[in-house]
């Protein structure tokens, strides 16, 4: 994920144009947002780890080298000129905002990145209600607290909710967003190998909050299409049964 930062302007105003019907994409997003997050997380750990071990050396040196003490057992202290004292505070706290920004920037651009969904992928809808997640495919196919995807294919929710705002929170894949009554909000991620993964709601809801959690199970896509076909001619069965 290092890219130089000169084009970032452009390609962030054009990210807040996309849609996430994905048509718009200028180019293809990232394949796996989880390693990018980890990515900047990681850097960010180790920028201010390196900042906070030089910023604490230099002020204990500081401390000892200028501290007060009385002239007739030390003598006179080593004296700082005024150009010194301005240059040690101002330089450091330069430095510090310089990185600041520049994980700034770069957080800024994972996000836009993240924000267009990839064209092939699973696209389902996600209804949150109180207390529970229910999940719609495009077939028709409905699933509660389950949410069940081939592997090696990216996924997105299409998010509302019923009642109050809910989080839905993936935390293997990182990624959390609101949903919301009378919203459409959307996350995706990429699933690469079979398994399962919790899913929690990371807002609270009310006095089930904490008992809103599911799961992402990640299965081997032809056994997932085996399920998703065997669901489609079990729900056409029901229908027609209910109409007859
Ligand atoms: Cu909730």
């Amino acid at each position: 994920m290092h890219r130089r930062p000169s084009n970032l302007l452009p390609r962030a105003l054009a990210g807040t144009m996309l849609l996430p019907g994905g048509a718009a994409a200028a180019k293809e997003p990232p394949p796996d947002p989880a390693r990018g997050w980890d990515h900047l997380w990681n850097e960010m750990l180790l920028d201010i780890t390196i900042i906070g071990v030089a910023f604490a050396a230099m002020t204990i040196y500081f401390m000892i080298r200028y501290r007060r003490r009385s002239p007739e057992q030390e003598g006179d202290p080593p004296q700082l000129s005024r150009l010194a004292v301005v240059g040690w505070a101002i330089i450091p706290a330069f430095v510090f905002m310089a990185d600041d920004f520049f994980l700034a920037a770069k957080s800024w651009e994972l996000w836009q990145d993240y924000r267009s969904v990839p064209t092939d992928r699973l696209e389902v809808r996600l209804e949150s209600v109180m207390w529970s997640w229910n999940y719609t495919y495009p077939n028709g196919v409905k699933t509660y607290n389950e949410l069940r995807v081939p592997a090696g294919k990216p996924v997105m929710l299409r998010m509302t909710s019923k009642d109050v705002v809910h989080s839905h929170f993936i935390p293997d894949f990182r990624v959390k967003e609101d949903s919301m009554p009378g919203r459409i909000t959307y996350l995706w991620f990429h699933p690469k190998e079979p398994g399962e993964h919790v899913v929690t709601c990371a807002e609270y809801c009310g006095l089930l909050h904490s008992r809103m959690a599911g799961k992402v199970i990640v299965m081997p896509p032809d056994e997932f299409q085996k399920w998703y076909q065997r669901e489609a001619a079990r729900l056409a069965q029901a229908d027609t049964q209910q109409k007859g």
